[in-house]
């Protein structure tokens, strides 16, 4: 059985002081929490206090982004070696807040996604399509183009090091969730592509939902079949909220 993961994803929120109490909020109520992975991706700066403050815990901690390069002159980005310096476990790769604002391709998204791999970081590989691809009927094309990259670049040995988060884009910051039968179709589909190159890792691999999953929404949808854990938004900036949703898992 896949056993699931709570995953924060903090964005750009907070400061150096609501970071402290995020943590040790959330620290309080972990050892509770047997039956799922709890991890937080706070901003690259407070990834130190996260260390700091869950090291010896139960609970991991990961970066929201990575660069696509090992190290030299790129100016402002961060290396995947940095992020394991810093004991990070995971990385968010693909996130559609990077696809859409910075301009990453499916190829960028790979290539990050190798790069995490390669320095012994577990990768969450973002997928979604906005609400145009979805009223065009394009869901499944959208999702298979941006899987196709990694498997491409990595194989399906990668996939089976990573985890997989379907982030619907017009569920994300909407308020908006996807009914958990439309999650559920489309984890569906990524499963079944990724059994057509390995049945054993499609078995084995970690499918995320992401895009305004809450308290009062998250047992519903992480109790379909395919759905193995959450991306959490909004929901992850207060301790409550998000040990709730890591009491559904
Ligand atoms: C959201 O739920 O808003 C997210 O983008 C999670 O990554």
């Amino acid at each position: 059985m896949r056993r699931p993961l709570i995953a924060g994803n903090w964005k750009m929120n907070g400061s150096k002081a609501d970071s402290v109490d995020l943590l040790n909020g959330i620290l309080a109520g972990a050892a509770e929490i047997m039956r799922a992975d709890i991890a937080v991706c706070p901003p690259f700066p407070y990834l130190q206090i996260a260390e700091q403050a869950l090291g010896g815990s139960a609970v991991f901690w990961g970066a929201q982004d990575v660069s696509n390069e090992t190290s030299g002159a790129f100016t402002g980005q961060v290396s995947a070696q940095m992020l394991a310096d810093f004991g990070c476990h995971f990385v968010i790769v693909g996130h559609s807040e990077r696809r859409l604002f910075n301009a990453e391709s499916d190829d960028l998204v790979a290539r990050k996604y190798a790069q995490a791999m390669a320095h012994g970081l577990t990768p969450i590989l973002c997928v979604g399509e906005t609400l145009e691809e979805r009223e065009g009927g394009q869901t499944e094309a959208v999702v298979a183009r941006q899987l196709d990259a990694v498997l491409q670049t990595s194989g399906v040995d990668g996939i089976a090091k990573g985890v997989i988060a379907y982030e619907p884009v017009w569920a994300i910051g909407t308020g908006v969730t996807a009914t958990p039968a439309q999650a559920q179709d489309v984890h569906a589909f990524l499963r079944g592509r990724i059994a057509a190159q390995g049945q054993d890792v499609a078995t084995r691999v970690r499918i995320l939902y992401g895009g305004s999953m809450k308290p009062d929404n998250a047992q519903e949808l992480i109790g379909q079949a395919d759905i193995d854990g959450g991306l959490i938004g909004g929901a992850a900036l207060k301790a409550a909220d998000f040990l709730a949703i890591c009491r559904a898992g």
